[in-house]
């Protein structure tokens, strides 16, 4: 049993009630469930295969769920790069390993299998890319058409392919994620589309799942989770997870909920620095890591909750040392991930420097998209393959001249 409470006033509607916003004050809807009436057998989930779906008993979905099996990602110990800046507890949860390549999968498991169980017949984002490669596909999964709008010029290739391939309807507005956010949303209240940007509460729920596996794989509790920071979704749907377990009694202890930003975007970080009670929005963002190009995240005031409340921490990364942490992940650990994912760790290694992060600590990173997302990014940073004849002389005088 579950209800929808409005993080604001705490107004609570009906779970099949189809809202994004309350009524009342106007902020975002949380799912609330009957945490007293649920018992939690750790063995139980032990039982089943690590997936989204483990954790069924804390997520909405009574019907069978639309799936491609999402989840289950590994979590990798970062020796070598743990070694270079002095942590030999630090880990990265690979979200890019999930079916289209993102974190989002986790989330479009259960929103668009909430659509189908709330009798929606079409689904829409707007998406910096990863969320409408995930939504597309899960779409194309469920059997529903959708719709996504992108920022022109601003969304990475291997998204973009995505969502054609998976047959979206894709429109590119000549404006930045934040204007085509406010269109989509305008566009599912007048027209009956399902909205399945963040601000939708059950697909938060989905991607909750990101911290239970992590209690699962390594056993404990981290004592920090660090990820990057977007439209906030992400932060404050993993911390949502934590304190449930934690009334439900299962949690050893409760993570520092730590956000990292790009420096060109990074709104979240300046409230939590300067202690700003509100996010004020960034109006012109910018950074290569173009997934998390959000100058106005609608889940700001549920992140900063989560960060000031566990005693967490917000960054801003350049976007140099965002793809020096690509290349060292890629290059060191043997982890391809997309730019916005190296932001997490790149974040953490400014935090050791700084003295901010305790070099004792178990720490989390959560790598959310994989590195073919992006491949232009990639092939810039790198040299390009030297072409030679095709006879074995040129072979081996290649590889000398570049010994
Ligand atoms: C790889 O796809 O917002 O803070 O529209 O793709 O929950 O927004 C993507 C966000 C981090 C930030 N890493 O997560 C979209 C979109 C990657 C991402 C984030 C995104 P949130």
């Amino acid at each position: 049993m579950y209800r929808l409470v409005c993080v604001g006033c705490g107004t609570r509607y009906p779970p099949d009630e189809v809202i994004y916003n309350c009524t009342v004050c106007g902020h975002l809807l949380a799912v609330e469930y009957d945490l007293d009436s649920i018992t939690i057998e750790r063995q139980a989930w032990e039982r089943r295969p690590l997936s989204v779906w483990r954790y069924r008993e804390l997520l909405p979905v009574s019907i069978p769920p639309v799936t491609l099996q999402e989840g289950g990602t590994p979590l990798y110990h970062l020796t070598r790069i743990g070694e270079e800046i002095g942590l030999p507890n630090l880990y990265a949860k690979h979200e890019g390993m999930n079916p289209t390549g993102s974190f989002k999968d986790r989330g479009m498991t259960v929103g668009v299998s909430m659509a189908l169980q709330l009798k929606k017949t079409s689904v829409a984002c707007a998406s910096t890319g990863n969320t409408s490669a995930s939504l597309a596909a899960y779409a194309a999964r469920a059997g529903i058409p959708a719709v996504v709008l992108l920022p022109a010029g601003k969304v990475a290739l291997g998204k973009v392919a995505q969502a054609l391939m998976h047959g979206a309807r894709v429109l590119s507005i000549r404006g930045n994620f934040d204007r085509a956010l406010e269109m989509v949303h305008e566009l599912c209240l007048s027209h009956g589309l399902y909205l399945l940007n963040s601000v939708n509460p059950f697909r938060l729920e989905g991607q909750k799942t990101i911290g239970f596996e992590v209690l699962d794989q390594l056993g404990k509790s981290p004592d920090r989770m660090v990820l990057p920071v977007g439209n906030a979704g992400n932060i404050s749907a993993v911390y949502k997870g934590f304190v449930e377990l934690a009334h439900l009694g299962v949690l050893d202890g409760m993570p520092m909920m730590t956000g990292i930003q790009a420096a060109g975007s990074a709104p979240v970080v300046r409230a939590i620095q300067q202690g700003l009670a509100e996010v004020e929005p960034e109006p012109r963002p910018e950074t290569v890591a173009t997934a998390i190009r959000i100058g106005a995240p609608v889940n700001a005031e549920k992140a900063l909750a989560a960060i000031r409340k566990t005693g967490g921490c917000a960054e801003a990364v350049t976007d140099d040392e965002i793809l020096a942490m690509q290349r060292d992940l890629a290059q060191k650990e043997g982890i391809g991930v997309e730019p916005a994912s190296a932001a997490s760790v790149a974040g953490v290694k400014k935090l050791v420097e700084t003295g901010v992060i305790d070099r004792n600590e178990t720490i989390v990173c959560v790598v959310t998209g994989h590195l073919l997302k992006d491949p232009e990014t990639v092939i810039r940073q790198c040299k390009a393959p030297l072409e030679i004849d095709a006879d074995l002389p040129s072979l081996l005088s290649a590889l000398q001249s570049c010994s």
